[in-house]
């Protein structure tokens, strides 16, 4: 109970900052995102894949390297990360396109409809892949809405043009400008003429379209640096080898997009943050919260701060940051309001990570939330990850683990599906039927077993541990209003003569 009290205190301790600095002008905010992008730059010791943009930036930025999403899901993602709240609490369960039709709730205010309100200059090209519309309304507005997604989030000379259109704009007010790249994301499901992961397309070849900006970067299946959740089969390697070169695509996107900054003269006002939305699309990854489908690379670069330039930070970061950040950036406050009513205000749980930017913090928590990617996989899971321990609660852990589309059809897992059926050598960490069977609560110690292979749960030796973790996830659970928090024993009652007093009421099930 304690903690659970501490846990509080912090959040009612939360405010934003005053303006950090003392510019002069006008303060602007890039945030570009990568789709299923990972650890594969120089910046986190990936020595083969070459990504001299990226590096680029991280020499001016401060690299974290305990940044991890709230979902490994895209629109779930996305939202979280541009409302603030947990995919639970903002309604984006799911995938928005297509049949999945996943939207936020109605009452959401998300961060363009916050800067819209506050004279802030919106703009966002390529992915969006949220809605509805009047919850996330950007004024400038080049998405795959209004274009076909492969020009405006792979076609990296069409996605500068736009960004020079944007900032060419005449307009005094401050600008918030988000691009969503669909690169490095697979398109062997959608439109596989183009290679596993669209890295054939405008590379100038018969068929393929040209992209004049864009030299296309090649790597051998051998040098590839295999991560240590992945097979390390040939099948991979050369799914890893055609992920390398669309990530070439992206990081030379990058440097056009800062060389427009630079050449509309706001290199020195404008604040800029680099991240993923989700895993990388290989077994273990997307989709999954493990380490390996929760951690990404964030760069966070501010003109105003170049105290440490360069450097890399320890202090944990979450994508439900982002919203407090911009704010903070801003010099806003971030309203009170209602989602689900009755008097239940809305409370960012996600910090303003400016601070880390002058020195180092000691931020050592993060929490996730999945429940849905494909409308038809519901496999809804609650995390807490600390510097020494990785809590996951599989909510329905009876189920198999879903796999999704684009996935089923991708090389890598293909492979794992034909050697299980031959009875061949995965070359992998674990076998498809425990990566599909999995036990209620998970638990990781990641000082002694980073890559969460011995589970800890039932471990006598751990249950203080187990304890502490669980009440501090509750009460996350309980501020951001989960739905789910008494899931999966119990029944949830708040209303009528539990309207006050909100409690798991048991199902009597066995436990
Ligand atoms: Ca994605």
């Amino acid at each position: 109970m304690a903690n659970i009290t501490r846990f509080f205190v912090f959040l009612s301790c939360f405010c934003f900052a005053s303006r950090v600095g003392s510019a002069s002008g006008n303060r602007n905010v890039l945030v570009i995102i990568g789709d299923d992008a990972g650890f594969e730059m120089q910046v986190y010791n990936n020595t083969v894949c070459k990504t001299p943009h990226l590096n680029s930036l991280a020499s001016r930025s401060l690299t974290f390297t305990q940044a991890f999403t709230s979902v490994s899901s895209c629109s779930p993602s996305r939202s979280a990360i541009l409302t603030g709240l947990p995919q639970h609490q903002n309604g984006m369960y799911g995938l928005h396109q297509g049949y999945h039709h996943f939207n936020s709730f109605d009452t959401v205010r998300s961060l363009p409809l916050l800067l819209n309100q506050s004279g802030i200059r919106t703009g966002i090209v390529g992915k969006k892949h949220v809605g509805p519309e009047s919850v996330y309304p950007f004024e400038f507005a080049h998405t795959e809405e209004n274009n076909h997604i492969m020009q405006v989030g792979r076609n990296i000379t069409l996605i500068k043009l736009l960004v020079r259109k944007f900032l060419q704009q005449k307009d005094d007010r401050p600008f918030f400008l988000y691009i969503g790249f669909h690169d490095p994301h697979r398109c062997g499901h959608t439109n596989p003429q183009f290679g596993n992961f669209c890295e054939k397309f405008g590379n100038g070849e018969p068929g393929m379209g040209l992209i004049p900006d864009w030299t296309p970067v090649h790597y051998s299946p051998e040098e590839v640096v295999v991560p240590p959740f992945v097979q390390d089969t040939p099948a991979a390697r050369s799914d890893l080898a055609a992920q390398y070169t669309t990530i070439s695509r992206l990081d030379q996107g990058i440097g056009l997009i800062l060389q427009e900054l630079q050449a509309a003269g706001h290199d020195k006002d404008t604040l800029i943050l680099y991240s993923s939305d989700n895993g990388i699309p290989f077994p273990n990854g997307r989709t999954n919260l493990y380490n390996s489908g929760m951690a990404e690379p964030l760069l966070l670069s501010s003109p105003l701060h170049t105290s440490r330039w360069g450097q890399t930070t320890d202090s944990f970061a979450s994508l439900l940051d982002v919203v407090p950040t911009v704010l903070d950036w801003f010099g806003l406050e971030y309203p009170e309001y209602e989602i689900f009513g009755k008097n239940k205000l809305v409370k960012l749980t996600g910090k303003s990570l400016l601070p880390a930017l002058k020195e180092e913090q000691s931020w050592n928590t993060v929490y996730a939330s999945h429940d849905l990617h494909e409308v038809t996989m519901f496999y809804p899971m609650r995390i807490i990850r600390t510097g020494d321990y990785h809590l996951i609660q599989n909510l329905n852990f009876a189920m198999p683990f879903p796999i999704d589309q684009d996935f089923y059809l991708s090389p890598s897992f293909q492979d794992l599906l034909n050697r299980t059926r031959k009875g061949q050598p995965l070359h992998w960490f674990k076998t498809l039927k425990n990566y599909y069977y999995r036990p209620q609560w998970e638990l990781y110690d990641l000082k002694s077993d980073p890559q969460e292979t011995v589970n800890l749960a039932d471990n006598s030796d751990y249950r203080d541990v187990l304890q502490e973790l669980r009440s501090q996830l509750q009460a996350w659970q309980k501020v951001t209003y989960d739905p789910w928090i008494c899931a999966p024993w119990g029944v949830l009652e708040d209303e009528g003569p539990y309207k006050d007093n909100p409690v798991c009421m048991s199902m009597d099930n066995g436990t």
